[in-house]
């Protein structure tokens, strides 16, 4: 198994339902290690930037408009198979699908509004923290597995 690094990020739906301890908790719970967090609100460019991907698709100004509408918590994880295994805690993108129990069940409403985010590849993963956490050095705040 690999030792992998993703971004999790927990969107303004989930911290407006007070919902960030129970994620985190889910995360802990699960093996995976936090190690590095922060709490900010995503300017209009910052949201354009972060899902340019996605930039064509007709939901992309629903999308950063949700993203911009308040605070979110961004996550860096470490673990073994960290990318899938966070993925799986949340569930799939239309929280309407998601099995009982995953995040987006428990805390997403719909495919639009779905509580969390996770990298889905070990690209995306090193893009996306690089992003996120630009200048700090995960490698020092990393508790020795
Ligand atoms: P995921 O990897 O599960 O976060 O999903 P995607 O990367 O495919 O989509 C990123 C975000 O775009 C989703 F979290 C929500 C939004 N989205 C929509 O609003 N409508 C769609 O049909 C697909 C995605």
């Amino acid at each position: 198994m690999a030792l992998e690094r993703t971004l999790a990020i927990i969107k303004p739906d989930a911290v407006a339902q007070n919902a960030i301890g129970a994620i985190i908790a889910t995360i802990e719970h699960a093996g995976l290690r936090v190690i590095g967090l922060r709490q900010l609100r995503l300017s209009q460019a910052q949201a354009e930037g972060f899902y340019g991907v996605h930039r064509e698709r007709p939901f992309f100004p629903k999308l950063v408009a949700f993203m911009t509408s308040g605070p979110c918590v961004v996550i860096a994880l470490q673990g073994d198979n960290a990318i899938q295994r966070w993925r799986e805690l949340m569930g799939p993108t239309d929280s309407t699908k998601a099995p009982a129990g995953t995040i987006r069940a428990s805390f997403g409403t719909s495919i639009e509004r779905n509580a969390v985010h996770g990298s889905d590849a070990p690209d995306t993963a090193r893009f996306e923290l690089g992003w996120m956490f630009a200048g700090c050095d995960l490698a020092l705040s990393a508790q020795r597995e």
